[in-house]
């Protein structure tokens, strides 16, 4: 049986998981808007890629024989004031989420929730990598500052992105 307190912060990490979604797929708006296909393209990978985490914490609650009541999700930020300050804005947020994941570890080593602890484990790799991907983007995105033939270069790249 899932603990109470873990339940229902597992609940609302299915909320923060939706929210990185729909603000994924607004950046994708926004990038589809730009002509930018490609960084359109990785929007929308990483849009599934966040519902399938909503998905696999929802499934871990049912598993323990909670419940997942879904909650409002906030509206998005539509406009960046360049590709490169939306990039910046996913990074920030990944960051944010890593902060969430480890408050969830914390609560289960609190609360001895070894079940718990062993599954959020995922969750810990998995940010690392979610951090090191935008932060990346970011940092060539800088180098292709004032360059925009480096910009559609990234765009083309980034357009072959395949699902991981
Ligand atoms: Fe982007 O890792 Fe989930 O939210």
């Amino acid at each position: 049986m899932i603990n109470p307190k873990m339940e229902a912060a597992i609940n609302k990490q299915i909320n923060e998981e939706l929210y990185s979604a729909y603000l994924y797929a607004s950046m994708g708006n926004y990038f589809e808007g730009m002509n930018l296909g490609g960084f359109a393209h990785w929007m929308r990978l990483q849009t599934d890629e966040e519902l399938a985490h909503a998905r696999k914490f929802r499934d871990y609650v049912y598993e323990r024989g909670g419940k997942v009541v879904l909650s409002e999700i906030k509206a998005p930020q539509s406009e960046w004031k360049s590709p490169l300050a939306a990039f910046e804005a996913a990074y920030k947020h990944e960051c944010h989420i890593s902060d969430c994941i480890n408050k969830l570890v914390t609560l289960a080593e609190k609360e001895s929730d070894h079940a718990s602890k062993v599954f959020l484990a995922w969750f810990v790799e998995e940010q690392v990598e979610e951090e090191a991907h935008a932060d990346g983007i970011v940092q060539r995105m800088k180098l292709a500052q004032g360059a925009p033939g480096a910009l559609l270069m990234m765009d083309r790249e980034l357009g072959a992105r395949g699902v991981s």
